[in-house]
C-alpha cells in the first residue's frame, strides 16, 4: 500500500522490508451461522459445476523466483525454479534483491488471457504469493509485494483479473500457507531463521494477522472464483487451522471453489485425501501426475509443461504438444481437470516453448474439445488398453473414443455398443461413418483415407458415437 513519500519509502527499502503493523482488530460483525464445513450434496454440486465442466486451466507461477531464473552465482541450480530460495539457502535479505529488480515491463494481462482462451483453457490460476512470500498485489500487511518493492508500477493481479473478466474466463488464486519471508512463518522450514521456543503461537499468529487479512483483500479485490492454497505441509499449520480457513474463506466468498491444500488431509503427490475424515477442501490435487482411475471426490491435476513451475533459463526439457492432448484427455476420461503451467519470465514474456504448445494444443481443441468440456468418465470405462480413452457428454446418448494412435483403415473398440440407426462420426471430418458390431469383435467403424487426410497432423482422433442412454 503506498502511502509514504518517496524518499522515506526509499529509506525503508534501503534498511530493510518491515512487516507492517497489525491491521487493526474488526468490529464484531454478525456471527455467521452456515457452517461451510458440512455442505448438503445439491449445494456442492452447484456450486462445483462450472468447474466440473471446464476441465481445462491454465496455472500460472509468477514471481520474484523469475529474476534468478533457476541460477545462482553463474550456476545452474537443480530443482524447480521457484524453490531456489529453499534449494541454495539464500538468505532473505540477499533474495529481497531479485524482488527489487523484479519489472516486467513485457506483461500483457490481455494477451495472456487471449492465448489462454485460444488454448482452450476456461479458468486460470495464478499465484498471488508464492513461499517465498513476495506478492503480486498491493498488500496492506506488506511492502513485500509488486507495487511498493518492485520499481513496477501495475498491480498484476488487478490487470489479470479485470482482462479475465473482459474475456469472459473465470480468475483464480494460488496462495501459498508456507511463507520463507513472514518472520512468523518460517519456524524452522526455512534455514534462515533459528528454531523457535514457540512456533506454533506465532505460526497461528501470522494466520490471523496477516494470512487472512490477505485473503480478505484478495478474495474482495479480485473476486476469484478459486483458491488454490499449498505448503499445508507446514508442521506448525494444523487440521483444525485448515478447517477455519476453509470456512473463513467460504465466508468471504460462498461460492469460491478452494483446493483441498487448504487442510492436512493430502496424501503426498498422488494428491488426493487420506481416507478417513473431515478433511476441509472441494477437489484433490494430484501434481505431475495424472490420476491413476476415477474418484469421488473431484479432482485436478497440476502439471509443468517442462520441469519446473517458476521460470528457469536453463530448462529445456519440453513435453511434446502430443503428450499434453494424451494428459488432458486421460484426465478427463477419469473425471478429472488438467491445470497446465506456465512460468514467465521476468520481463513478463511466456517462453516460446509454452507459447507454442498452447497454440497446439488450441488447434486441437478447437475440433475435439467437445469430448473433453462438459463430459464424465463412462460407467463402461474411460479406457480401452494405453492409448484409446472415453468420455461421455453429460446427460446425452454422446459418447467419444479418442485415440492416441493414428488410425487405420478400421478402428475396433470393445467397450462402445451403439444403438441402431446411431450415427458414428470422426471430429474435424464429420461425415458419418460406417460402421458394424458384433459380439465378437464389439464395434469395428471404417475410417476412410479421406477422413484420415481432413484430420491432418492431428495430435488425436476423435470419433463421436450416439449410444442407448444407460
Ligand atoms: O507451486 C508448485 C511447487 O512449487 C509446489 N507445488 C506446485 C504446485 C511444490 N512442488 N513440490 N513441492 C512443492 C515439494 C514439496 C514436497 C514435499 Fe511433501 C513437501 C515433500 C514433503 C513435504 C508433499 C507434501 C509431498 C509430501 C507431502
Amino acid at each position: 500500500m503506498k502511502t509514504l513519500q518517496f524518499a522515506v519509502l526509499t529509506a525503508l527499502l534501503v534498511t530493510s522490508c518491515k512487516q507492517k503493523p497489525k491491521a487493526e482488530e474488526k468490529k464484531a460483525e454478525p456471527k455467521e451461522t452456515v457452517n461451510y464445513l458440512e455442505e448438503p450434496k445439491e449445494a456442492f454440486d452447484e456450486r462445483m459445476a462450472w468447474w466440473r465442466d471446464a476441465r481445462f486451466g491454465m496455472f500460472i507461477h509468477w514471481g520474484a523466483y523469475a529474476v534468478p531464473a533457476g541460477r545462482y552465482e553463474g550456476k545452474e541450480v537443480n530443482g524447480i525454479g521457484e524453490w531456489i530460495m529453499h534449494n541454495v539457502k539464500i538468505p532473505i535479505d540477499i533474495y529481497e534483491g531479485y524482488a527489487k529488480e523484479f519489472n516486467p515491463t513485457a506483461f500483457n494481462a490481455e494477451e495472456w488471457v487471449t492465448r489462454m482462451k485460444n488454448a482452450g483453457m476456461k479458468y486460470m490460476v495464478i499465484t498471488s504469493k508464492h513461499h517465498d512470500g513476495f506478492c503480486l498485489w498491493d498488500s496492506g500487511v506488506t511492502d513485500y509485494d509488486i507495487i511498493d518493492f518492485s520499481p513496477y508500477d501495475k498491480d498484476i493481479l488487478k490487470a489479470l483479473s479485470d482482462a479475465c473478466k473482459a474475456q469472459g474466463v473465470k480468475f483464480g488464486l494460488y496462495h501459498s500457507i508456507m511463507d520463507w519471508h513472514h518472520p512468523d512463518a518460517q519456524a524452522d522450514t526455512y534455514a534462515g531463521g533459528e528454531p523457535s521456543e514457540n512456533n506454533e503461537e506465532r505460526f497461528a499468529d501470522y494466520l490471523e494477522s496477516y494470512l487472512k487479512p490477505q485473503l480478505k483483500e484478495l478474495v474482495g479485490n479480485y473476486d476469484p472464483a478459486i483458491l488454490w492454497f499449498d505448503g499445508e505441509w507446514e508442521k506448525e499449520f494444523t487440521h483444525e487451522q485448515g478447517q477455519e480457513l476453509y470456512q473463513y474463506v467460504r465466508e468471504l466468498k460462498p461460492g469460491i471453489i478452494i483446493n483441498n491444500r487448504v487442510d492436512k488431509g493430502r496424501k503426498g503427490m498422488q494428491g488426493m485425501n487420506k481416507d478417513d475424515s473431515d478433511y476441509a477442501g472441494d477437489f484433490g490435487t494430484p501434481e505431475q501426475e495424472i490420476l491413476d482411475g476415477i474418484s469421488d471426490l473431484d479432482w485436478e491435476s497440476c502439471m509443468t509443461m517442462n520441469d519446473t513451475w517458476g521460470y528457469k533459463t536453463d530448462d529445456r526439457n519440453w513435453k511434446s504438444s502430443a503428450e499434453l492432448v494424451r494428459n488432458l484427455v486421460d484426465a478427463a476420461a477419469k473425471g478429472g481437470n488438467y491445470l497446465l503451467n506456465i512460468g514467465p519470465d521476468a520481463s513478463g514474456n511466456i517462453p516460446e516453448a509454452s507459447m507454442k504448445r498452447l497454440e497446439d494444443i488450441g488447434e486441437w481443441m478447437k475440433v475435439n474439445g467437445e469430448a473433453v468440456y462438459g463430459t464424465e468418465s463412462p460407467k463402461s470405462g474411460y479406457k480401452e488398453g494405453d492409448n484409446i480413452r472415453f468420455t461421455r457428454k453429460k446427460g446425452t446418448p454422446f459418447y467419444y473414443a479418442v485415440t492416441f494412435e493414428k488410425p487405420g483403415k478400421t478402428f475396433q473398440v470393445e467397450k462402445l455398443k451403439p444403438e441402431e440407426g446411431s450415427e458414428v462420426v470422426l471430429l474435424g471430418y464429420e461425415q458419418p461413418l460406417e460402421w458394424n458390431y458384433s459380439e465378437e469383435s464389439g464395434l469395428t467403424i471404417s475410417v476412410p483415407e479421406e477422413a484420415l487426410r481432413a484430420t491432418g497432423n492431428t495430435l488425436a482422433w476423435t470419433f463421436k458415437i450416439k449410444m442407448v442412454t444407460d
